[in-house]
């Protein structure tokens, strides 16, 4: 689906990266959509040229990279001008931005909670003249939504584990492990190499330093397994994010983390378990419970409280070999519940599309 309207005008999107890999995750994945759908050319700015690089692979013939240093030419304003995750544009460039009559949203970090649903879409008039407008990503109709590409099902459907360079595993339950330093990683071990049906995990290059800490491995090295009683961890590449997207498919659990691969394992319908961002004052607890609240709205109450308790434990360093022993048990549930789930979600319209339509609103209407 396209918007002509919308190929006309120009748009600029501005990333800084805090740290890790979620705000130019959720940058390029954006840049990415609005061009393949909408057929509109993008500027995304990053302070991390080469994170960006990264993660652009070989790039997209409609966006361009362009370096956001403080030297960096800001004569050019665009039409529509995304900041992300309250980045803060420079000063030199909104200069520009009124004379442009430039639209300005800042698309912010996802959250479930209950506020998210009266902040989103709300004008903030700035000293300069210009208003900033806030666009929240959230799972109800009241919000932005989620990312979610139209390309994602032909994507999830045609999947194979030798597209990733990795064998199917069909005696095994295999797992994928993106997780913070601050996880029970020690716990997990204990809990799977225990575990009733055998467990093969397969560990993110970047993860795989605070995991050889806890199997007491040196220097392990992408493609090497090191197997404790019922569980072989392996190590693999840092992927694509459509390989990624394969991967979180392909497997039959999934341990994600952040903003992006917790909506990615959403869309995978597979069974998960996310793992917040760490924030101060436990903010991060107050989103993994709204996130619950609404995951689990539909499910059995014995079901829920297994995948609550573990989400819980997971995220407070609690964990406990009877946590997976739970989660085995009902698993089947799980997965039945996380295809549900996948499908209900998906009914909504996607970010990328509710962002185009609020652009559209607000030019028509000058708000
Ligand atoms: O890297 P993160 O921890 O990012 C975090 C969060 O976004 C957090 O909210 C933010 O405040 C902080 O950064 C600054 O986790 P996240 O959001 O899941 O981003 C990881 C990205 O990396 C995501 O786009 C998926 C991608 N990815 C790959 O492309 N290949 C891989 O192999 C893996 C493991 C991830």
């Amino acid at each position: 689906m396209t918007h002509p309207a919308h190929t006309n005008s120009t748009w600029d999107i501005f990333c800084k990266v805090v740290d890790n890999f979620g705000d130019i995750g959720v940058c390029w994945r954006l840049a990415r959509q609005l061009a393949d759908e909408y057929d509109l050319s993008i500027r995304l700015w990053v302070d991390d040229l080469a994170l960006a690089e990264r993660f652009a692979g070989t790039g997209h013939a409609r966006i361009c990279l362009q370096h956001w240093i403080e030297a960096a030419d800001f004569s050019q304003a665009a039409d529509v001008v995304i900041e992300t995750f309250g980045c803060d544009l420079p000063e030199a460039y909104q200069q520009h931005m009124i004379s442009q009559r430039s639209m300005w949203v800042n698309v912010d970090y996802l959250s479930a909670e209950s506020w998210v649903d009266s902040f989103h879409a709300q004008p903030s008039p700035q000293a300069n003249g210009l208003v900033r407008h806030f666009f929240y990503p959230g799972f109800t109709q009241a919000t932005g939504g989620l990312l979610r590409e139209a390309s994602l099902p032909a994507l999830q459907a045609s999947a194979h584990w030798q597209d990733l360079g990795l064998e199917p595993a069909p005696d095994q339950l295999t797992l994928s492990l993106f997780c913070y330093t601050h996880a029970p990683l020690a716990a997990l071990v204990e809990s799977l190499q225990a575990s009733t049906v055998p467990v093969r995990v397969l560990v993110p290059q970047t993860v795989a330093p605070m995991l050889a800490a806890v199997l007491g491995v040196n220097d392990w090295q992408v493609g090497e397994c090191v197997k404790r009683q019922q569980c072989a961890f392996l190590v693999i590449p840092f992927l694509s994010q459509a390989d990624y997207d394969r991967l979180l498919c392909l497997c039959d659990f999934n341990f994600v983390r952040g903003e992006d691969s917790w909506i990615r394992a959403l869309w995978a319908g597979k069974p998960m378990i996310w793992l917040p961002y760490q924030q101060s004052e436990a903010t991060h607890l107050v989103k993994l419970n709204a996130f619950m609240d609404h995951y689990l709205a539909q499910a059995d109450t014995a079901l829920a409280d297994v995948i609550r308790r573990a989400m819980l434990a997971w995220a407070q360093g609690d964990w406990l070999p009877a946590h997976w022993q739970t989660l085995l048990a009902v698993l089947p549930q799980f997965a039945q519940h996380a295809s549900t789930f996948k499908s209900t979600q998906s009914q909504q319209a996607d970010l990328a599309t509710n962002l185009v339509i609020f652009i559209e609103k607000c030019r028509t209407h000058r708000v």
